[in-house]
């Protein structure tokens, strides 16, 4: 179904009446997810309902859980606005005074009774798979806020950057290295505001705070081969082109090269890329120039880092300050960033001291237990799988204990998804089959499952895997 101009009117009707509820209400309570794309959500959210003057409260969430539907159900504000979760669990919110600005695939069984309930409920549902749009490419749970806050009142268009970070923040513009769909709409708000330039430029992440040697050599996404966990060879390469590592004695960063350096650079980084990778080394990046220079605020991509790790340490408080314009939180994500690094640094020790990764024939593993926080087990499988110490060409499998069973986290290289692996649909069969539930993306992937099954889950992995892979 692709977004036609019927979907587009039924879009702006519904985004209307969904305003009007917001404009009637006296209170608010603003319910939204802890990574960056729900940060923002929220941030977008708080401030739209501040301006209309009405009294809100925002807390964040991990997911939508049993406790938190009825918390939502029970809440005696005039309204609930739910960002960037709750279409999952439509049919179970059975409060009269709700709003859901979400981009996750919406539960099924509301689909089917949608018709009937639709013009008799309060329930403002507004996620772009109702209109014929892809929630991964097209607009995020930031974004679907933006355009009621934006319904709301059209100078609310000063807060398009922030559904910018949050999209960027939802690996949105992963696909296309760019913005495309609704974000793309949004993008040009807030490029009319002067609040993000659109920038050609390596796709690299840290390019306004990382010390240049550690910007080429962290590339992982995709590896240059000579650059990519290589800090000699960087080295080598800034000195082949001519262009100055250090500036009075301390690192540059990649954005303060000329732009003469940096065609220079990115010519030569586009040669030595594998020419499949080429697309996604290359392509747009988002500049917040009225950000101050060095905090991470001034690229989207940083600027969403900022907010997920604040979202990973319990502390999505302080994200959601900077995303008000609160400067002081950033000393707070500064913490938040050095915990972070800590504790990826502490965790990757621990699975190596400790030898606990394990390989089978077609998958390998490791199982942290509590060493390891559930929010970046998955970035720490990846960093094992790059990490020089195991294989690439199996797919690696993470377990960390979790308040509601084993978080489980899957990571692969892109490589085996040209042979036909996809993570998603293993995480997703292989936790149905424990009693769990998963999914995610092709190779990065993800499930939750009861805690005594690990190892059948494992046998069923494998089992998936191997027919997937040949
Ligand atoms: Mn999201």
């Amino acid at each position: 179904m692709p977004a036609s101009a019927g979907n587009l009117d039924r879009m702006r009707r519904d985004l209307a009446s969904a305003a009007r509820a917001l404009k009637d209400a006296d209170s608010v309570r603003i319910v939204t997810h802890i990574d960056a794309d729900g940060i923002s959500a929220g941030a977008i959210a708080d401030m739209t309902a501040e301006r209309l003057g009405i009294e809100r409260t925002v807390c964040f969430e991990k997911k939508i859980t049993e406790e938190v539907v009825k918390e939502v159900n029970g809440r005696r504000e005039d309204l609930v606005w739910i960002c960037d979760l709750g279409s999952g669990y439509l049919s179970e919110f059975d409060r009269d005074s709700l709003i859901i600005t979400d981009h996750h695939v919406p539960d099924p069984r509301w689909m089917k009774s949608q018709t009937v309930l639709d013009s008799f409920s309060g329930m403002h549902h507004l996620n772009p798979h109702t209109y014929g749009m892809d929630g991964t490419t097209e607009v995020c749970g930031a974004g679907m806020t933006y355009l009621l806050s934006k319904e709301c009142d059209p100078s609310n268009s000063d807060m398009a950057y922030l559904a910018v970070v949050g999209a960027v923040g939802d690996f949105q513009d992963s696909a296309a290295s760019a913005l495309v769909g609704l974000n793309r709409t949004i993008l040009q708000d807030a490029v009319a505001n002067g609040d993000v330039v659109v920038e050609e430029d390596l796709r690299f992440f840290g390019r306004e705070t990382r010390p240049l040697n550690q910007y080429l050599q962290f590339s992982s996404d995709p590896r240059i081969p000579g650059l990519s966990e290589n800090a000699q060879g960087c080295l080598e390469f800034l000195d082949s082109l001519g262009i100055r590592g250090k500036s009075n004695g301390r690192w540059r960063v990649w954005n303060d090269l000329s732009r003469d350096e940096k065609d220079r650079a990115i010519e030569r980084i586009l040669d030595m890329a594998d020419p499949s990778d080429r697309q996604r080394a290359h392509g747009e990046m988002y500049l917040l120039p009225n950000m101050p220079r060095g905090t991470g605020l001034r690229d989207a991509k940083e600027f969403a880092t900022i907010l997920n790790s604040s979202g990973r340490y319990d502390d999505a408080d302080t994200g959601l300050r900077i995303c008000r314009g609160d400067m002081t939180a950033l000393q707070d994500a500064d913490r938040n960033r050095a915990e972070h690094r800590r504790h990826i640094s502490s965790a990757m020790s621990y699975i190596k001291d400790n030898h606990l990764l394990r390989q089978r024939r077609f998958i390998q593993w490791f199982d942290a237990g509590s060493e390891v926080k559930e929010t970046v087990v998955g970035i720490v499988a990846g960093m094992v799988l790059s990490s020089g110490e195991c294989v690439r060409n199996i797919p690696i499998i993470a377990f960390a204990d979790s308040d509601d069973g084993v978080k489980v986290s899957a990571r692969a290289d892109r490589s085996l998804v040209d042979k036909g692996l996809d993570l998603s649909s293993v995480m997703k069969t292989a936790a149905e089959l424990v009693g769990g539930y998963g999914g995610g993306h092709t190779v990065a992937a993800g499930a939750t499952i009861p805690p005594d099954k690990k190892e059948e889950f494992l046998d069923i992995v494998e089992d998936i895997v191997s027919s997937q892979v040949d």
